[in-house]
């Protein structure tokens, strides 16, 4: 990765470069130049990502957008252009690689410490949904097609389900059971966005925990990376998301499920902060339906881990056999749990 290091226009030549983060998509890099300044390398997924040239002038626009709003440096995403001026390096053969300036003395949590800390990712992602309000939606390409059609990855699950193609549907039938139960729900927020019940917005798409960069001294709300997905969609999609993964008390791939919990303190701390940061700007709906935003996200999830376990992990990064399965495992526990805490979820919205 150094030699892709080496065609950006960084403050000097690049030392170092190793791997980093614990993303499940893209390929990651801490770059260090003679200088000690350090940059953020990224190899994008091309497979996942098919329209490379249309995701980078999304990402473009939006943080030109974003900085007009707030032009401090460690609030927005920077990308460093290329030797020739580009905002992407593609090199046939190699790939598609992009450079952003590192936002120093930042947090990247994959668990929240504290409600305080959950809390703080919400003001950021429900004030980064207020900043794009004015947003153009139709500026935007759609970089991974019918990305939160639930009723779509519930499909994808059925066809793999009858593909079997690795013949690992003996070792996952009751969570495939699991699902298809669920399948009549599938549809509940989407249908109410067609019907035009729910605004269609500029969501972020991704919003976990660790796609959020905190302030290192105060803890504070930074910066929301990971603008790959950034499409129109619901808010309660995005909420829903950060729930899913923020508010469990274990790991997303935490294999004793006995650990796997909705914590009520953190879904609270978090609904508290996102209603205050996106202030009047959801509809009494929106609001309704965010427990279910968060159920159905999380049922969309494990679905999505599920069909990537039967179709031989080509999706999602695994890091062991069965990591997928686990995955899919955790999001389904808490399904589960959610049911079971239906009614202090909904509380937390009603005002
Ligand atoms: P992926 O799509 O694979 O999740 P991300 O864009 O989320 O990729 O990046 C992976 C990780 O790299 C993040 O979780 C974060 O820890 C780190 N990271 C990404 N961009 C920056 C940045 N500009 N400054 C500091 N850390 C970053
Ligand atoms: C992926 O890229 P990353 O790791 O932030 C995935 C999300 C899933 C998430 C599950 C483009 O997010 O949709 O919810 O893994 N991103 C894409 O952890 O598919
Ligand atoms: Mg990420």
């Amino acid at each position: 990765m150094m030699l892709q290091a080496q065609r950006f226009q960084l403050d000097a030549p690049p030392v170092s470069c190793q791997r980093y983060g614990s993303g499940h998509i893209n390929e990651t890099y801490l770059v260090v130049t003679g200088s000690g300044r350090r940059y953020i390398l990224q190899k994008i997924n091309h497979a996942i990502f098919q329209d490379v040239p249309a995701l980078m002038a999304n990402i473009a626009r939006v943080t030109r957008h974003l900085r007009k709003a707030d032009p401090r440096p460690r609030h927005v995403l920077t990308l460093v252009p290329t030797l020739t001026g580009e905002d992407f390096l593609h090199e046939p053969g190699a790939g598609y690689f992009r450079v952003y300036d590192f936002v120093e003395d930042s947090l990247c949590l994959d668990r929240a410490e504290s409600p305080a800390d959950f809390a703080a990712s919400a003001q950021a992602f429900g004030h980064f949904q207020r900043m794009l309000a004015g947003f153009d939606a139709a500026a935007l390409s759609e970089t991974i097609p019918r990305f939160h059609d639930t009723p779509n990855r519930f499909r994808l699950l059925r066809q793999a389900i009858q593909q079997d193609a690795l013949g690992r549907l003996k070792t996952c039938r009751r969570e495939a059971d699991f699902a298809l139960g669920l399948e009549a729900e599938a549809a509940r927020m989407q249908d109410m966005g067609r019907r035009g019940q729910l605004p269609l917005r500029v969501t972020h798409n991704d919003t976990k925990l660790n796609n959020v960069l905190l302030d290192a001294a105060t803890r504070q709300p930074l910066c929301v990376i990971d603008l790959d997905t950034v499409m129109p969609g619901l808010a309660g999609n995005d909420f829903g998301d950060s729930i899913r993964f923020g508010a469990s008390t274990a790991a997303e791939d935490e294999t004793d499920l006995d650990k796997v919990t909705l914590s009520l303190p953190l879904y609270q701390a978090y609904t508290a902060a996102y209603l205050a940061a996106c202030g009047q700007g959801l509809t009494p709906l929106e609001r309704e339906t965010l427990p279910l935003g968060a159920k159905l996200m999380t049922l969309e999830c494990g679905v999505r881990f599920l069909t990537d376990y039967l179709q031989g992990d080509t999706y999602f990064r695994v890091h062991r056999p069965g990591h997928n399965l686990d995955r899919c495992r955790t999001q389904f526990k808490l399904v589960a749990d959610m049911q079971a805490k239906w009614d202090h979820m909904r509380r937390a919205v009603q005002g």
